[in-house]
């Protein structure tokens, strides 16, 4: 209640202000020094203070509700995203630094950046960046990362590099690769030549760490949040990852970020069909309001089980995390948070990017003009499939968790859907569509069996397909389940049955149809290329 009416009172407006008051660079004083200053308005720097007064990061690191202080978290975050003015976008990165700064045990150097990323007091609250982007490519980090790390006597390093893309880089700190120098001179190319690194971003004085801000990026949206290019010129850092465990060690940063980034989708749906849902009940067309249409409301309906099937998603994710952040999980709860983070954050993104957009068209004309604020809707969502790794990037994350696993995270996967879907089974009005997740399920472990003897190249051609199959499959399961409490509303149930109704298995279609051979991808080729 209380932070409901803090988010209508307070916290919304100043998202607004954020929106209409984007940050710039300051690049030299009056007197011609290079100072780099990004400036940012008073309703940015206040959703930071608000951001540590509500505990947006601390909660799920105090853990006063052990394993479920993080699904706590995650419930707020998802109010106050659709308000933040993209401040989510800082908060996502801090809790992603505290997450890996905690599982790397709490190295004496980041002790005081633990505790400033995890606290309530507005004067101590620091945010993190996540730099890992390089000209030379964000998705292909090994091959991309050319920024080299040399060791001082005193076992710091400094920083040489340029990194393309670093979001909220008004940020504290960051954690961010770089390739350890050898005694000899030597780097190490690939993903094992990459080391993780915490350094601040300012010194005790406010200048900038061996940093140089080149510029602010021109963006399609987001233009709350200052992202800028960085020269790092012997910016002082902290070596925190055993030397070429860089990717691995900032993999738990990813987890974090991917879910946030579910975070903002959901809850982006969710405030669009708000909108849109109050605005048919005003707006009046062919004599009645568009709330008595019923191809309207098809949409609006439509629009509302992508968004509940979304929820859930993300709430299990969160519930899983929650459980290994507390050490709680069993092994399939961990196969099952690995599989679903970039599932979650892959499918979510892209029905975010719809929904919205159809949202928009909810309106009529006003949803495509400036000054009533939705098309910044539009804008922003666009990025939550690009950033933090785009959908393919993810599709392969999925079979790199399933080769990994050996077999285990498919496992955990099928055990968990079908212990889930068993009393929706015995529900007459539930049994088609359990029926109809199950028969997905048979079809996938089909093509799983099968593809054993696939090349990679082949696998990859399905990742695409087999992310959305799981998507969609533990979607239909996630509101079955919910939709067999004995609380369930009739509402609840139409919409598992309805989620059921779409295609829940693309990869039986794209097997039947040869997707995925060579032939197939040569195909592709001249398909885009030829004529
Ligand atoms: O975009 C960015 C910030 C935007 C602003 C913040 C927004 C937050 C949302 C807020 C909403 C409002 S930051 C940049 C994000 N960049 C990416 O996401 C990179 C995309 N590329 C990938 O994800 C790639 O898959 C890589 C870079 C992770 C692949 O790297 P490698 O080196 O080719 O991967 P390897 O060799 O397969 O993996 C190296 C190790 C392995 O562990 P070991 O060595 O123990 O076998 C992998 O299992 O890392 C492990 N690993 C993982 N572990 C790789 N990925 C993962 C993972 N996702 N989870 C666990
Ligand atoms: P590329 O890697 O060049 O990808 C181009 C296309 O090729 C994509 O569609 C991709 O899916 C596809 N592709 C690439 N490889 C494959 C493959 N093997 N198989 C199939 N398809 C493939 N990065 C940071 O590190 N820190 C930040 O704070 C940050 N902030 C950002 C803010 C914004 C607003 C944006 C837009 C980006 C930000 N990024 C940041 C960078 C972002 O993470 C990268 O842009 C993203 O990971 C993609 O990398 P790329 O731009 O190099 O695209």
């Amino acid at each position: 209640m209380r932070f409901g009416a803090r988010l209508k009172n307070e916290i919304d407006s100043l998202g607004r202000e954020c929106e209409l008051n984007p940050p710039r660079l300051q690049q030299f004083d009056a007197w011609g020094r290079r100072v780099d200053h990004i400036i940012t308005c008073a309703a940015w720097k206040k959703m930071k203070e608000i951001s540590a007064e509500e505990g947006l990061i601390a909660e799920a690191y105090e853990r006063r509700y052990s394993n479920w202080s993080r699904v706590h978290q995650v419930a707020k975050l998802y109010l106050y995203a659709p308000s933040a003015g993209l401040f989510t976008c800082p908060l996502a990165m801090t809790d992603g630094a505290a997450k890996v700064i905690e599982s790397l045990g709490i190295p004496r150097p980041v002790r005081e950046a633990y505790a400033n990323l995890t606290s309530r007091d507005p004067r101590k609250f620091w945010t993190s960046g996540q730099w890992m982007t390089e000209r030379k490519g964000g998705s292909d980090v090994a091959n991309g990362t050319e920024t080299v790390a040399r060791e001082l006597p005193n076992g710091t390093h400094t920083l040489h590099g340029f990194k393309w893309f670093t979001s909220a880089t008004d940020a504290d700190i960051s954690l961010t690769l770089a390739r350890v120098v050898s005694a000899e001179g030597q780097i190490e190319q690939g993903s094992k030549g990459l080391s993780l690194f915490y350094l601040e971003t300012r010194d005790k004085e406010g200048k900038l760490n061996g940093i140089q801000i080149q510029r602010l990026k021109e963006k399609l949206g987001t233009k709350q949040v200052p992202t800028a290019e960085l020269f790092l010129d012997g910016a002082r850092a902290h070596q925190i990852s055993a030397l070429g465990r860089g990717v691995a060690s900032i993999a738990n940063m990813l987890t974090i970020t991917r879910i946030h980034n579910a975070i903002s989708a959901v809850g982006g749906m969710r405030r669009m069909i708000s909108m849109a849902k109050d605005y048919a009940t005003k707006r009046q067309a062919f004599g009645k309001p568009l709330k008595e249409h019923p191809l309207h409301m098809q949409t609006l309906a439509r629009m509302e089980v992508q968004a509940r099937g979304a929820f859930l998603l993300l709430m299990e994710t969160s519930r899983l995390l929650g459980l290994e952040d507390t050490k709680m999980a069993t092994e399939q709860d961990l196969h099952m948070l690995r599989l679903l983070t970039p599932v979650a954050k892959l499918y979510t993104a892209k029905q975010a990017i719809a929904v919205i957009s159809e949202g928009l068209e909810c309106f009529g004309g006003q949803g495509y003009m400036e000054d009533t604020g939705l098309p910044a809707a539009l804008r922003d969502v666009q990025v939550l499939s690009i950033w933090e790794g785009t959908t393919n990037i993810l599709s392969l994350d999925v079979l790199r968790a399933l080769i990994k696993s050996q077999g285990k995270a498919l496992d955990a996967f099928f055990s968990s859907a079908q212990a889930k879907l068993d009393a929706a089974i015995s529900l007459s009005e539930l049994k088609p569509s359990a029926q109809a997740v199950q028969s997905a399920l048979h079809k996938l472990g089909q093509f799983i069996q099968k593809s054993g003897s696939k090349a990679d190249a082949e696998m990859q051609l399905a990742a695409r397909d087999l992310a959305y199959t799981l998507a969609r499959t533990y979607g239909g399961v996630l509101l079955l389940e919910y939709a067999t409490r004995p609380s369930a509303s009739a509402t609840d149930i139409v919409t598992a049955q309805r989620w059921c109704h779409q295609e829940l298995c693309p990869i039986d279609r794209g097997e039947k149809a040869g997707s995925y051979n060579t032939e197939a991808a040569f195909l592709d080729l001249s398909l885009v290329y030829t004529g």
